[in-house]
């Protein structure tokens, strides 16, 4: 079997990723569409040295689609996917649209990749802190238990998107340049005050909740239980964060503080662990300082782990510190290992 594969959102900074990551895997293809808003239908891009003309998306578009990768908002998956899922297509979705749906599997390859036999058309990708976070904790989870999460994140501008990136880069270009610096878009679009993030840091990322979180803090704490507790008779696991935007262009930082249920669990046995799990990069060596740094994780599908201590204060309670690229292990490679996922169990 090949596969007709539409990637909605083609255009963004997340889709641009996805025709990459799709370029590289496994899947058989027999063509591709890539769908974009309006803007950007006639636009020419590549897939495999070929050059595809993006189209507008419409319900029609996914007539003849088997597989829909998209990454184009939650309100246009909200508009689209049904109308792909009901046309026959299976969809990968990266946006919050669908993921906290009790019938939609919430899926971390090497995680949680059994869940994916549950679904009905549509399957989340999880936000990209979440992802960062649940494929550094899974190992350490599954072996010593978990008590709580505490989480502070460091994220890279291309997180919210393209759009953000370029402003930005302007605000770089004013700031040194001693001119005025002119945000309409960050801390996050539609909101009645924006603020510089060039040589800034902005605490909100997405919109705040009555409770003064953010719904990023939210996404955070809501889908890391979903995805590590999959039973129901699992233990709680107590989760809180903090969310901050960084000027840094690709690649999310996290201090995660965690407290285990096996206090004799050790930093030495915890290091071992991570180095032995696919998917994770374990760079600690405080003597040679050597630790993740987005520069190096930009472009790389692992996920980079270090500065591991215990609590000198508390046992069983670590400090570590995770980067990964928020554009690849963050979206685009966790949707096409999802695809490949599917087409190796046979759930197209
Ligand atoms: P376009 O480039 O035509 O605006 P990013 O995450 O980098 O902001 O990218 C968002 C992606 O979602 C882009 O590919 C964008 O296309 C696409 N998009 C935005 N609105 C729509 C829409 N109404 N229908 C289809 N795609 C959309
Ligand atoms: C950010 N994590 O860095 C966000 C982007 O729920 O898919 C991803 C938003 C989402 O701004």
């Amino acid at each position: 079997d090949r596969y007709v594969v539409a990637i909605l959102g083609a255009t963004g900074a997340v889709g641009s990723r996805l025709i990459s990551e799709l370029a590289d895997s496994k899947i058989p293809i027999e063509r591709v569409k890539l769908l974009a808003s309006k803007r950007s239908a006639g636009k020419k891009l590549q897939f495999k040295g070929q050059t595809i003309i993006v189209e507008e998306a419409s319900p029609e578009s996914f007539d003849d689609v088997d597989l829909v990768l998209s990454s184009a908002g939650g309100a246009v998956s909200k508009q689209l996917l049904p109308e792909a899922v009901k046309r026959g297509a299976v969809c990968v979705d990266n946006t919050s649209a669908f993921r906290m749906d009790p019938t939609v599997p919430l899926v971390v390859p090497g995680v949680n990749e059994k869940q994916l036999k549950y679904h009905h058309g549509i399957i989340a990708n999880p936000n990209c802190s979440t992802i960062q976070m649940v494929a550094a904790l899974n190992p350490i989870y599954k072996k010593w238990g978990l008590k709580q999460i505490i989480v502070s994140t460091y994220q890279a501008v291309s997180g919210a998107g393209q759009s953000a990136w370029n402003e930005m880069r302007d605000e770089a270009k004013d700031y040194l340049s001693d001119r005025p610096m002119h945000p309409e878009i960050l801390p996050t679009k539609g909101q009645k005050h924006h603020y510089p993030l060039a040589f800034n840091l902005l605490p909100q990322i997405d919109v705040f909740e009555e409770d003064g979180y953010t719904h990023e803090e939210w996404k955070m704490i809501h889908e890391t239980k979903k995805i590590l507790l999959n039973d129901a008779d699992a233990p709680e696991i107590k989760v809180t964060a903090t969310c901050v935007r960084v000027p840094v262009a690709v690649g999310h930082g996290e201090s995660v503080y965690f407290t285990v249920d096996d206090e004799k669990s050790s930093v030495h046995e915890i290091k071992e662990l991570i180095a032995a799990t696919p998917r994770l990069v374990l760079q600690d060596d405080p003597k040679e300082q050597l630790y993740p740094q987005p520069i190096n994780a930009q472009g790389k599908r692992e996920t980079f782990v270090g500065r591991l201590r215990a609590d000198a204060e508390n046992p069983g309670a670590f400090n570590m510190w995770i980067v990964a690229d928020n554009l690849l292990r963050g979206a685009a490679s966790n949707t096409v290992e999802i695809a490949e996922c599917l087409v190796k169990e046979q759930l197209m």
